[in-house]
């Protein structure tokens, strides 16, 4: 069946020279990873709202995880954070993703959380919370290995919150020597990702608290070691994509996490605020994939908890939105953007940039839709699935294992 407005849209973009076969090969091979925490109750700190059909449980966090797979085609993998999604009997966890139609992706260790981590986890003064923490990393390197999951996600919540705390150096040292003892340990074939993040839950100073620190430590322990970016974790104005940029020419560009930040970290759907910044993020991320002089291996993950809006449809909603900016930095004209560079032609170089995330690239994304089995449309038709009405019949009563 013919769609005129996709018809239009494909002839305009070949008469810019952009093969649209090619591009929708692209589109259909875009990978966005879920995080299992966004599909359980979770809140602020001045409280949890419950919500109808929340996940309580690993299995239940999978299922979720599929069905936002099933509706939008590009989010094959769920990220799991221990513990918890810890479970005793791994193969079967394994087994179940399989059967529900979900991979399991990053392993996302917890060294915030317990009592014992109140003053740090792994540059903790104390060094059997040290210890601790470790611990639980390399536990968490073995669940990589049970699940076969290859990518290590960690984040540390260590600071301090007044001055004269502790001892900076010291801290960096301790640092070190864990993430170095954990990179050792790292089977064949997996990466470890570091996540900076400014300011929170400490606000004294934070131990990695920008992209210089992460990458620093992870140049020291090798090529397994990369850095991930979440959006929520810079100062306002930070410019983002230049950082992307800049990793990525150094070969450290490990991962995503993506959300948007009006305030303080995780707080809305990626791109809702900020579409254009998320453009041009990927418009970056696009160069490097585009040029065959440079190798990247990045994994895009989506870090959020979805507090009011129901949590499946948030988030189908973002990965729609990450589909869509994607999509949009496909199509900049890339030989034209650099010879307005080489020209310093900056009219020329913003235009041809704005032209490409003001075209209504929605008939082309409808179509890769039709094209590999979903519906054009994935939020309407989940909402036409029952699949809520079906989780929040069954989903009453019993514990909730995770964040809440
Ligand atoms: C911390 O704010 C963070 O971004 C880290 O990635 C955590 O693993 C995640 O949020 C969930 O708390
Ligand atoms: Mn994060």
């Amino acid at each position: 069946m013919s769609n005129l407005a996709y018809d239009l849209l494909a002839e305009n973009l070949e008469t810019q020279g952009i093969q649209v076969e090619t591009l929708k090969s692209h589109l259909k091979t875009q990978h966005i990873e879920t995080p299992s925490w966004g599909y359980g109750n979770s809140g602020t700190r001045f409280g949890v709202f419950e919500q109808p059909g929340a996940a309580r449980n690993a299995a239940e966090r999978l299922e979720d995880a599929a069905a936002v797979h099933r509706f939008t085609g590009i989010a094959p993998t769920v990220a799991l954070h221990i513990p918890w999604d810890k479970t005793d009997d791994w193969s079967a966890l394994k087994q179940y993703a399989a059967d529900v139609g979900i991979g399991i992706g990053a392993i996302n260790p917890n060294v915030f959380q317990d009592q014992a981590y109140k003053l740090g986890s792994v540059c903790n003064p104390d060094a059997d919370v040290r210890r601790l923490a470790i611990d639980h990393i390399l536990e968490c390197v073995d669940i990589m290995e049970k699940t076969g999951s290859d990518l290590l996600s960690l984040w540390f919540a260590d600071g301090t919150n007044f001055p004269g705390q502790s001892n900076f150096r010291k801290r960096k040292q301790w640092m070190q020597e864990a993430l170095a003892e954990v990179y050792d340990a790292l089977p064949d074939a997996t990466r470890m990702l570091i996540e900076y993040k400014f300011f929170e839950p400490a606000f004294y100073h934070t131990d990695l608290p920008d992209w210089g620190t992460a990458y620093l430590m992870a140049t020291k322990l090798g090529e397994k070691a990369q850095v991930l970016i979440d959006l929520g974790h810079h100062p306002q104005g930070t410019n983002i994509e230049f950082i992307v940029a800049y990793l990525i020419d150094e070969g450290k560009l490990g991962g995503f996490h993506f959300n948007c930040r009006k305030y303080a970290d995780d707080d809305l759907t990626v791109g809702t605020i900020n579409p254009q910044e998320l453009f041009l993020i990927y418009t970056e991320l696009v160069a490097a994939e585009l040029d065959p002089d440079t190798e990247t291996d990045i994994a895009y993950m989506i870090d959020q908890s979805h507090n009011l809006k129901p949590k499946v449809e948030a988030s189908i909603q973002s990965v729609c939105n990450l589909q869509k900016a994607y999509t949009k930095a496909l199509i900049v004209d890339r030989e034209a953007l650099a010879a307005a560079q080489d020209t310093a032609d900056l009219v020329e170089a913003e235009s041809i940039l704005q032209r490409a995330y003001e075209t209504d690239v929605n008939p082309l994304l409808e179509q890769v839709r039709l094209e590999t089995g979903r519906d054009p449309n994935p939020l309407a038709a989940y909402r036409q699935s029952g699949y809520y009405e079906k989780i929040s019949a069954a989903r009453v009563g019993g514990e909730s294992q995770g964040w809440a």
